[in-house]
């Protein structure tokens, strides 16, 4: 039986990191919805984001995207975010935005552009010395969109001498979380396009290269909790980036399509003890809210997460071992549903509560005005995001 003593610690010590841009006007090709009160600047997400921390209290830091979160004062940025309880988590680059890009960026037949990419990679890094972040997250839209445009090979070349490039410039107390993606904006190859080719590109780079899994970045079907698994016992997952889908990469609020998967995939991390911030895993939110309110969305999203969470920690494993080891395929599947079955919103009610926070984050927000209240303040200005 799961000590709920135990559970009750590791739901209080989760840490999960919301996307500035996730606060920000999204959309599709088809249309930007814009909504009230979005922010209109990199201060107002982190005020955004801040307050999903308030009502959550375990959301504490918040990742930037540049140039999308530029400023002239990333030290200021991050105090001010200090001053509001939050701190700068990982810094995204932005290399597929540049109409030089259109072709590739670090990948690009044109030397020039491969070195203006590389140079924007480099520049994420001195902004990370000034927001004392950890994670470099790199994600390469880079690819082709028919057969015979460019040569594979010598794609994986450039890339690698970028990645080689980037990685030596990191600080000590920095790595880089690489990030796969199957398709789009490419249509025929990707040059980093799955889990194998991120993990190989990082077991060339170093200890300090690891692999960043977007849960909306698979072929349909693809078994994510096993890549999870892999690379724990590698020891080369550094992030996911959660967000949940139905077809493509949907960027829906995580778990809200296939909570039953995020399930199998938090089990995985607490089956190799990888759920506290000391093992260097970081639980990011990748997301786009396109229809919905954006903080409740995320609030929800954060919730989503702390109840999948909560359910893989009350897996019997002690049990499930034993009918695994004893070939018990119907016990163990049963011990692995009765957790996933179990209702565990009573218990991280209790979690918020011990915490001194409401056990209804949801309903807390509402009744906070704080969604009055940025609509009445954020009038006038350019919002930020998509169309922006
Ligand atoms: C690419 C991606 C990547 C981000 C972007 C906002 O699809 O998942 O992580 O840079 O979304
Ligand atoms: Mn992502």
């Amino acid at each position: 039986m799961a000590d709920l003593a135990a559970v009750k610690r590791a739901l209080a010590a989760q840490r999960i990191e919301t996307p500035s841009w996730g606060y920000a006007n999204s959309g599709t090709r088809f249309k930007v919805f814009a909504q009230p009160g979005v922010p209109r600047n990199p201060e107002e997400k982190i005020a955004d984001a801040a307050t999903v921390h308030r009502f959550t209290g375990v959301a504490p830091t918040v990742a930037l995207h540049i140039p999308w979160d530029k400023v002239d004062d990333y030290a200021a940025l991050t105090s001010y975010a200090q001053s509001l309880g939050v701190e700068i988590g990982a810094i995204n680059t932005n290399v597929f935005q540049d109409d030089d890009y259109k072709l590739g960026s670090v990948t690009n037949p044109d030397p020039g552009v491969r070195r203006k990419a590389t140079d924007h990679l480099l520049e994420a890094i001195d902004i990370m010395d000034q927001t004392g972040s950890r994670d470099l997250k790199l994600w390469f839209s880079d690819g082709i969109n028919y057969p015979g445009q460019d040569d594979l090979r010598t794609r994986q070349d450039r890339l690698s001498a970028a990645l080689r490039e980037t990685y030596d410039r990191l600080g000590q107390h920095q790595r880089i979380v690489l990030e796969y993606k199957l398709f789009e904006p490419a249509f025929y190859a990707t040059d980093i396009p799955d889990w194998g080719t991120s993990y190989a590109h990082c077991l060339t780079l170093g200890d300090r290269a690891t692999v960043c899994i977007d849960t909306g970045h698979h072929a349909p079907g693809t078994n994510i909790e096993f890549i999870v698994a892999f690379l724990l016992r590698a020891g080369k997952l550094g992030a996911f980036d959660f967000n949940s889908r139905f077809y493509a990469d949907d960027d829906l609020m995580v778990g809200a399509a296939d909570p039953f998967q995020l399930f199998r995939i938090m089990y995985e991390i607490v089956r190799a003890d990888a759920l506290d911030p000391a093992y260097g895993i970081a639980f990011m939110l990748d997301q786009c809210h396109n229809i919905e309110r954006k903080i409740p969305a995320i609030i929800r999203s954060v919730m989503n997460v702390q109840e999948a969470t909560a359910k893989a920690l009350l897996v019997d494993r002690e049990a499930l071992f034993a009918a695994q080891r004893g070939g018990d395929v119907l016990e163990a599947n049963a011990i692995f549903m009765d957790a996933y079955n179990t209702d565990v919103r009573p218990l991280l009610a209790e979690v918020r509560a011990d915490a001194g926070l409401d056990p209804d984050p949801i309903g807390a927000y509402k009744r906070s005005g704080y969604d009055e209240k940025i609509v009445a303040e954020r009038v006038g200005g350019t919002q930020a995001g998509w169309g922006a």
